[in-house]
C-alpha cells in the first residue's frame, strides 16, 4: 500500500488526533537509540525517537547515584562508527563517571544534530500491528500516536527497576531513593542514618561513597557478590597505546572478540598450570582492575568448568579475607552460592575496605531476613534498625522488563508479546520475534547484550537492522518477520550455548531469577560477540535465512531454516580449521597424511593425568604390535577395554587418541589398552581386522599380567577403529572366543555402501569428507573385498553378538551406517543402545577439552562401558535416564 493511503487509513485509526507518519519509530534515546537515529537518517529513512526521560542518555540519564560509573574501560565503551568522533572526544578516566558519560552522549547528540527528531517525555504505552496497512501504530502517554513501518525497541536491558518486594515500604516516613531512579537534585546524606538494600553493581559502587557522607550506614545484604578493585585513574597506558597505534584494527578485533573487548583467547586450562602459575595470573588480573580481563584471561576453563571456576572463587575470597578485618564480616561478604562470573561480578573502589569503617554495619539477610519496613526503619526477624534514608539498590527486571513495559505489544492476529513470552522470551537472534513483523529489539534477549561490551553490541545490532531495512527497501519488500522454525532453532542454539557456560548455575537477573514469578532461563546469548556477529552476517548472506519477506502485489521470499545446527563449540572449531586453510588429507599421500596428523595432534591440549601410562608389545595376527596402556589411579584389578583408534585404516597409532583414552580411563575406572594395529597401504585388508581380533585375544589371555581383571574384555573403537571393534566381535563369535562383554562403537565404519543420505548431506565441510572416505577405502580394501563382513560388518552375522553402545554424530558421512548397524543389531536380538549426538561432527567426541559439548556423550559412553563390565553406574552419573531399560533404545543427545 502506498504511504499516502496508509496515512489516510492510519489516521482514521486514531482517536481523532493527528497521527505522525514515519518510516521508523525508535523507542529510547540511549546509546542504541541515538546511533540508530543517526544511521537511519543517513540511509534516508524518516525516523523519530520516543523517549520517556527529559533528555538523552538512557541508563545514564537515570542512574545518577553516587559512584555510578561504567565497568568496561571507557576507551572500549564508546561509539566507534565515526573515527572523527573518536578523535573529537577524550575520556578523562579509565572508568568514566555517569556525568561524563552523559556529557559524551549529549556531545554526540549535538554533533549529529539528533535532538530535533527526539520526542522527550513521551512514553510508548501500546503498540499494535495493523495487518492491512502493514504498519505499527504506537500510542503514548501524552496522547500522541505514531504510525510507523518499522518499530525498533532500543529500550536497554537494565532500565525497568524492579520493585523491592518488601512489606511496608510505603509506611516509611524518611527519604527513599532507588539507584535506578536517582533524583537530579543533590541528595544530602551527611549526618544521616542511611540504609542500603542490595549489593549488586549499583550498591557496591554507591556504598563506599555513601559511607563517607552518612553518620551511619547499614548495608542489608542478601547475597554476597564478587567485586574487584577498579583501580580507576587515567586509562592504562598499555591499552591506550594499543588503541592509538592502530585504532581500526583494535576496534575490529573488539567486534570479533568474545566479549567485545580485544583480549586474546586463553588456551591453558587450570589443571595444566601450577598453583604458583595460577596465583601469578590471578594477581595480575586483580591488579589490572578489569572485569573482562579477569573473566577471560586466567585460564580457559574458568567460565565453563566448575572445578576451574572454583579456583578463581577461592582466590577472590582469600582477597576479601585479607581486606576485611572482622572475620565474621569477611565471611558474610564472601560469595558462596554461585560460580565466579555466573552472576555479574562488580568493579569497586574501596568496597570491602568500607566495612572496616566504624560507621558501617553489614546485616546478613541470610541469617536475619527483613520482616518489614516500618515508619522509622527496617525490621529483620532479629533486630530493628532506625534510619533516616533507605536506598534501594535492588536491581532491575532485566532484558525483558523495558520491552514488556509497553503493553500490549500486539503482533499478527492480535497476538500479545506478553502472552508469547509468558514462559520466557522467544526471539530469533535476540532481534526479532515470530508473529511480530517489522519489530526489532536492540540488544534484546537472545543476543550477547549484557554479556558483552554494550557499545560494540549496540553498534552491531543497529548496523545489522539498518542494513536490512535498506536491503528490504532496495528489493521492494515492506515486511520482514522471523519464522517459527528459525526462532525454535535459535532457542535450541541458545540452550546449547548456555549449557557450555556456568550461568545456568546461578540465580541472577541473567536468568530472570531476581524477579518473583518470572520464567527462568539464561536470557543473554552466551556464545560470544564475534561468533554472534558471524551468525548475523550469515543470516543475511544466506538469503535472509529464517525470515519471511513480503512486498506489494504478493511478492514474497522465505528462505526458511535454522541458522546454527552445529554445537557452538564444534562450529568454532570448524571455523578455526577453515581459517587454517589446511590441505585435503587425501592429497598428501599415506605417509604425508601420517606426518600431517601427527603434527596436527601436537596442537591439541594434553590429556589429563591417569594413574599410569605404559607402553608394551602384544601379539598381532602377523607379528608383534605396539600398545599403550592407561591404568586408573584407583586400586586394581580393573576390567579391561581393548581400544582401536581412528584413522581410516591408514594413519593413527596406539597414541593418537591419547586424550580420549585418558578421559575414558578416568571416567570408567577401567584399563584402556590402545592397540597399534597395522595400516594400509603397507598392510591392506584384512590386516587391521585380523590384528584387532588377535590383539583382543592376546589382551584377554594376558589380562592378569596387565593388572586387569581376568574374564571377558570389552572392545571399543572410533571411526575405522569402530569398524575394527565391530569386526572383532564378529570374529570372536565365529572363532569361539575370546569372551567379549560389550562393544562401544563410536562413529564406526560398518558398510561399503556410500548411498546413504549422510554421505551426501555431510559430503564436505565437517572435517571428515566423503572424498577422504573414498580415499581410505581405496587404500585399505579393493572393491572385490568390500562386501566381506571383516570390513563391512553390517553384512555379517549379527545374532548373539555382545551387547553394544553405538554412537553416531549428526554431521558425519558415517552417521547413517552407524544407525543402520545399531538397528540391525537390535533386529538380530542384540541388546543395543544408540546415542545420536546432535550437532556433532565425526571427530567431535574425540576432541577432549576442546569440544566441551562432547562431555555428556563421553559420560554416557563411560557408563555403558561400566555396565558392560558389571560395574555400578549411579543414576545421576548416567545422564541418560532409563538407559538400561530397553533392549533397543534410540537416545537423542546433545553433548
Ligand atoms: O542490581 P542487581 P544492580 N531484599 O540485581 C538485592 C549493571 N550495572 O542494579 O542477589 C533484599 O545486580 C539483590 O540480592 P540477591 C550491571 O550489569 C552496571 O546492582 O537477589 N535484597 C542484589 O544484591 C549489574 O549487574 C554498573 O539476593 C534484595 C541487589 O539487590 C546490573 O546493572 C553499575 C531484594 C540487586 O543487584 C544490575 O545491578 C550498576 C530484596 N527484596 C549496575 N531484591 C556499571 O558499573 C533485590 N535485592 C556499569
Amino acid at each position: 500500500m502506498a504511504d499516502a493511503a496508509v496515512a489516510a487509513s492510519s489516521s482514521k485509526a486514531t482517536d481523532g488526533g493527528a497521527t505522525r507518519q514515519v518510516d521508523v519509530a525508535v523507542v529510547g534515546a540511549g546509546f542504541a537509540g541515538l546511533y540508530l537515529l543517526h544511521r537511519l537518517r543517513k540511509a534516508g529513512f524518516n525516523a523519530i525517537v520516543l523517549e520517556e526521560a527529559g533528555d538523552v542518555g538512557g541508563t545514564w540519564y537515570w542512574n545518577r547515584y553516587p559512584g555510578a560509573r561504567c565497568d568496561i574501560q571507557t576507551i572500549d565503551y564508546s561509539y566507534t562508527f565515526d573515527p572523527e568522533l573518536e578523535s573529537a572526544w577524550k575520556w578523562s578516566e579509565k572508568y568514566a563517571t555517569q556525568p561524563e558519560i552523559l556529557r559524551y552522549l549529549g556531545f554526540v547528540t549535538e554533533r549529529y544534530d539528533l535532538r530535533r527528531d527526539i520526542r522527550f517525555h513521551t512514553r510508548v504505552t501500546e503498540a499494535n500491528w495493523d495487518q492491512v496497512t502493514e504498519r505499527w501504530l504506537l500510542r503514548t502517554d501524552n496522547g500522541a500516536t505514531i504510525s510507523c513501518r518499522y518499530y525498533i525497541m532500543a529500550t536497554g536491558c537494565l532500565s525497568a527497576p524492579k520493585p523491592p518486594e518488601i512489606d511496608g515500604v510505603k509506611n516509611f516516613k524518611g527519604e527513599v531513593y532507588f539507584t535506578g531512579r536517582w533524583p537530579h537534585d543533590e541528595v544530602k546524606l551527611a549526618g544521616k542514618r542511611v540504609a542500603v538494600i542490595g549489593t549488586g553493581s549499583s550498591g557496591i559502587q554507591a556504598i563506599p561513597l555513601i559511607a563517607e557522607q552518612a553518620a551511619h550506614l547499614t548495608v542489608f545484604q542478601r547475597t554476597p557478590n564478587f567485586a574487584l578493585p577498579a583501580h580507576n585513574g587515567p586509562a592504562p597506558a598499555d591499552r591506550a597505546a594499543l588503541l592509538e597505534s592502530d585504532r581500526a584494527t583494535y576496534r575490529e578485533q573488539a567486534r570479533w572478540s568474545m566479549a567485545g573487548v580485544p583480549w586474546p583467547q586463553q588456551t591453558a586450562v587450570s589443571w595444566q598450570l601450577s598453583d604458583a602459575e595460577r596465583r601469578e595470573r590471578f594477581e595480575q588480573a586483580w591488579a589490572a582492575g578489569d572485569l573482562v580481563y579477569i573473566l577471560t584471561q586466567l585460564w580457559a576453563d574458568q567460565g565453563v568448568d566448575v572445578d576451574g571456576n572454583a579456583l578463581v572463587c577461592e582466590l577472590v575470597r582469600e582477597k576479601i579475607r585479607g581486606i576485611v578485618k572482622d572475620p565474621e564480616t569477611a565471611a558474610a561478604l564472601s560469595p558462596f552460592d554461585h560460580p565466579f562470573g555466573a552472576k555479574r561480578p562488580c568493579l569497586d573502589t574501596n568496597y570491602y575496605a568500607t566495612y572496616n569503617r566504624p560507621n558501617v554495619t553489614l546485616v546478613n539477610l541470610r541469617q536475619e531476613p527483613i520482616k518489614e519496613i516500618t515508619a522509622s526503619g527496617i525490621t529483620t526477624d532479629k533486630r530493628t534498625f532506625d534510619v533516616d534514608v533507605i536506598v534501594f539498590a535492588t536491581g532491575f527486571d532485566a532484558m525483558t522488563g523495558a520491552i514488556m513495559a509497553v503493553h500490549p505489544i500486539k503482533g499478527r492476529g492480535g497476538k500479545s508479546l506478553s502472552d508469547v513470552w509468558a514462559n520466557g522470551p522467544q526471539t530469533y537472534l535476540g532481534l526479532t520475534v515470530a508473529d511480530f513483523p517489522n519489530l526489532f529489539m536492540i540488544t534484546g534477549p537472545g543476543s550477547p547484550s549484557v554479556l558483552s561490551n554494550m557499545a560494540v553490541s549496540i553498534e552491531q545490532h543497529a548496523d545489522w537492522v539498518v542494513d536490512r531495512l535498506i536491503a528490504l527497501r532496495d528489493a521492494g519488500f515492506t515486511t520482514i518477520e522471523a519464522t517459527a522454525t528459525a526462532q525454535d532453532g535459535w532457542a535450541q542454539h541458545m540452550a546449547d550455548c548456555a549449557s557450555l557456560t556456568l550461568h545456568r548455575l546461578a540465580n541472577t537477573w541473567y536468568t530472570g531469577a531476581n524477579v518473583p514469578g518470572k520464567a527462568w532461563g539464561v536470557m543473554p546469548y552466551t556464545g560470544g560477540v564475534g561468533p554472534y556477529r558471524s551468525i548475523c552476517n550469515e543470516v543475511a548472506s544466506r538469503g535472509m535465512l529464517g525470515f519471511r519477506l513480503t512486498g506489494p502485489n504478493g511478492a514474497e521470499q522465505c528462505n526458511d531454516g535454522e541458522i546454527v545446527r552445529l554445537q557452538p563449540d564444534v562450529r568454532l572449531v570448524l571455523g578455526m580449521l577453515a581459517e587454517m586453510n589446511l590441505p585435503a588429507i587425501e592429497s598428501l599421500g599415506a605417509q604425508g597424511s601420517r606426518d600431517f596428523v601427527n603434527e596436527f595432534n601436537k596442537g591439541r591440549p594434553a590429556g589429563r593425568p591417569v594413574g599410569e601410562v605404559g607402553d608394551g608389545v602384544l601379539q598381532g595376527a602377523d607379528g608383534p604390535l605396539p600398545y599403550r596402556l592407561y591404568r586408573p589411579a584407583t586400586p586394581g584389578p580393573h576390567p579391561i577395554v581393548v581400544y582401536f583408534h581412528g584413522g581410516g585404516w591408514v594413519f593413527g597409532d596406539q597414541q593418537s587418541d591419547d586424550p580420549f583414552c585418558r578421559d575414558m580411563c578416568r571416567r570408567t575406572g577401567m584399563i584402556f589398552v590402545s592397540v597399534g594395529y597395522r595400516h594400509a597401504p603397507e598392510h591392506r585388508f584384512p590386516a587391521a581386522a585380523e590384528d584387532g581380533y588377535a590383539a583382543t585375544r592376546w589382551v584377554a589371555e594376558h589380562a592378569a599380567e596387565l593388572g586387569g581383571k581376568p574374564g571377558p574384555v570389552v572392545v571399543a573403537g572410533w571411526s575405522a577403529g569402530g569398524n575394527v571393534a565391530a569386526v572383532t566381535c564378529q570374529l570372536a563369535q565365529e572363532r569361539g572366543g575370546p569372551d567379549i562383554a560389550g562393544q562401544l562403537l563410536i562413529c564406526p565404519v560398518t558398510d561399503s555402501s556410500f548411498d546413504r543420505p549422510s554421505y551426501t548431506d555431510n559430503a564436505t565441510g565437517y572435517f571428515l569428507t566423503r572424498s577422504l572416505m573414498y580415499w581410505f577405502w581405496d587404500i585399505y580394501c579393493s572393491p572385490a573385498d568390500r562386501t566381506d563382513p571383516r570390513v563391512s560388518p553390517l553384512r555379517g552375522k549379527l545374532e548373539n553378538l555382545p551387547q553394544a553402545f553405538v554412537v553416531t554424530c549428526e554431521f558425519d558421512p558415517l552417521r547413517d551406517e552407524g544407525v543402520a548397524y545399531a538397528e540391525a543389531l537390535a533386529a538380530a536380538g542384540v541388546p543395543v543402545e544408540q546415542l545420536k549426538a546432535r550437532g556433532h561432527i565425526h571427530s567431535s567426541l574425540m576432541m577432549v577439552d576442546v569440544v566441551i559439548t562432547g562431555v555428556g556423550a563421553r559420560a554416557q559412553m563411560a557408563n555403558a562401558l561400566r555396565r558392560f563390565a558389571g560395574l555400578p553406574v549411579t543414576k545421576s552419573e548416567s545422564g541418560m535416564p532409563g538407559a538400561t531399560a530397553q533392549p533397543h533404545q534410540i537416545n537423542a543427545a546433545a553433548g
